[in-house]
């Protein structure tokens, strides 16, 4: 039995009420709900979002200290957050993986968003390609060896 943490940082609440184009249509719900029906049996998806980044450097502790898993998409925090890098490095040096997810392809849109200050403290990166980003790293974190 373990639990995947998934993280998901500032405006992410929004998703499914702005932006259809860049982010899709569904919600948090709908992405928890999708990721519950492919985690393999005795994985648990506790899915948060956040738009304070104290709160988000918490629930990374908890995951290092509980040795969880942890899928992040850390959004704008991405680009800027030196301290949610430190937090991040924390994971990896604990033995857990830690997969940075976007739902949208940062490279492609302004250059501010072609910099992540996260990506060189995760296990790995998955971006561009909706809720599936999200299932993708599920996958990666959940499978054997
Ligand atoms: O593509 C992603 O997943 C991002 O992490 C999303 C962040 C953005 O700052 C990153 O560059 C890429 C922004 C999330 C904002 O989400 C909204 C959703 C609906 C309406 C407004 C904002």
């Amino acid at each position: 039995m373990t639990t995947v943490l998934v993280l998901n940082g500032p405006n992410l609440g929004r998703l499914g009420s702005r932006e259809p184009d860049v982010y899709g249509s569904g919600d948090l719900d709908d992405l928890c709900a999708l990721l519950t029906a492919d985690a393999p049996d005795g994985v648990t998806i506790d899915l948060r979002q956040t738009n304070d980044e104290a709160e988000l450097i918490g629930w990374i502790y908890e995951a290092v200290d509980s040795g969880f898993p942890v899928i992040l998409n850390p959004a704008a925090f991405t680009h800027y957050s030196y301290a949610l890098r430190d937090a991040a490095a924390l994971v990896s040096k604990a033995g857990l993986p830690l997969v940075e997810v976007h739902i949208s392809n940062p490279h492609a849109r302004e250059t501010f968003r072609h910099t992540s200050v996260i990506s060189g403290v995760a296990t790995g990166v998955i971006a561009g390609f909706g809720f599936d980003s999200y299932r993708l790293a599920l996958t990666a974190v959940t499978r054997a060896g």
